[in-house]
């Protein structure tokens, strides 16, 4: 017989400006937990009806990736193929020059990204490399291309650079739980990346933050991951949600294969936690058929990496995401939604005033 007890209460109003949603930042591990352990019928169907107070469910959000330095990571990250301290087969490379970024950034905006990522193997940059990246930064931008890049740690001074050079995003994840974190990564703190995205936000750039399943973590770790991302006062924007891939040489190599429902389930209680987010199913897409990834858009994902390849690893065609795409209904989202300003206003009230305010895309809206 029905078991409506399985289903939260939600409201079923449609989110607008004048009727704003409250987001929480006070959520439970307990909570979480219980929303995991919903049937998962249940869980999906919350998941999706959240995702329509708040975005258009057939637009979906493209970005592409460059790697603009590869490999020789001082960093000793488990699952990462650009770390010094494996033994993967992978030619380290310099910094790219700022024109040949600007070609390929071209050539994704062509292809349909509205963002282009550019990632550095770095612990973090130098003041050398300052003028460069943020070079790339005005030029990707001036093409009409909103813009992210992931450098490693920041200090503040370095945030305020980024941020004045127009840089829209910054991905920084925290990868897991803070109890599982030791046992990936043993040359970097949790506290310190959470005192960059800190350096981030205050700087004004929107946060990109999330983590990676399939690590071997507890369902514990996800939830507390999961946990850490919602409670910040401010969530951030865009949560990429990443499956490991298991790149011959490091120390994750042999992982287990995930069972793909976990993962399903984990995007889903993001998008309930986050309901304002872009969740992104991220990396790892080689390894889910269309079906799964299907599950995933209903689940509440809405924003894909969209190229032949990720930083160092393979990614779908183009054609076979258009064609997904054109199975689905899918649409890419243009980001017209929503002007700096506001934005600024809206993250200046969440911070300093309300801590309840709710942060809003009327996706909806767009074209
Ligand atoms: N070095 C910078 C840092 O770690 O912040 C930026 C680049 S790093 C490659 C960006 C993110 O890619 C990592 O935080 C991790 O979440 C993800 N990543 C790296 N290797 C991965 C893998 N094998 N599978 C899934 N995600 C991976
Ligand atoms: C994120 O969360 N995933 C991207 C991006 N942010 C920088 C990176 C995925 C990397 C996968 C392994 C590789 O291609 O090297
Ligand atoms: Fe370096 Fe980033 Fe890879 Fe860690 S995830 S080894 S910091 S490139």
């Amino acid at each position: 017989m029905f078991n409506s007890a399985n289903i939260m209460t939600i409201s079923t109003t449609k989110f607008s400006p004048d009727n704003p949603l409250m987001l929480r930042h006070n959520w439970s591990k307990a909570e979480i937990l219980s929303l995991f352990a919903l049937p998962f019928n249940d869980l999906i169907f919350q998941a999706q009806t959240v995702h329509r107070q708040y975005f258009d469910p057939n637009q979906v959000q493209i970005s592409t990736l460059l790697s603009i330095k590869t490999g020789a990571c001082p960093e000793d990250c488990k699952y990462c193929p650009q770390s010094a301290h494996h033994n993967v087969e992978l030619a380290p490379e310099r910094l790219m020059q700022v024109d040949d970024v600007l070609a390929k950034a071209k050539m994704a905006k062509q292809q349909g990204a509205t963002r282009f990522c550019m990632g550095a193997a770095w612990k973090n940059p130098r003041v050398k490399d300052m003028p460069y990246v943020l070079e790339m930064v005005r030029e990707v931008k001036a093409i009409g291309l909103e813009t992210c890049m992931t450098l490693g740690r920041l200090d503040e001074d370095q945030a305020g650079q980024l941020a004045s050079a127009g840089l829209d995003y910054y991905n920084h994840n925290l990868d897991t739980s803070p109890e599982f974190y030791p046992q990936i990564i043993t040359t970097r703190t949790y506290q310190q990346r959470l005192d960059t995205l800190d350096h981030v936000r205050s700087a004004g750039m929107k946060v990109c933050a999330g983590g990676i399943i399939g690590m071997g973590e507890t369902l514990s770790d996800r939830a507390g991951l999961l946990l850490q991302l919602a409670n910040m006062s401010v969530h951030p924007e865009s949560v990429p949600v990443n499956m490991l891939v298991r790149v011959a040489g490091t120390p994750l190599q042999n992982m287990e294969d995930l069972e793909p429902f976990d993962f399903i389930r984990t995007i889903a209680v993001a998008r309930i936690l986050m309901p304002a987010s872009h969740v992104r199913l991220s990396a790892g897409r080689q390894d889910m058929n269309e079906q799964m990834q299907a599950l995933c858009f209903l689940a509440g994902a809405n924003s894909i990496f969209y190229g032949e390849h990720l930083l160092t690893t393979d990614n779908p065609s183009t054609t076979h995401d258009q064609e997904l795409f054109h199975k689905l209904g899918i649409v890419s989202e243009q980001r017209d939604d929503i002007s700096d300003e506001s934005h600024t206003e809206i993250i200046d009230q969440a911070l300093y005033n309300e801590p309840l305010v709710a942060l809003y895309y009327d996706a909806s809206t767009t074209q």
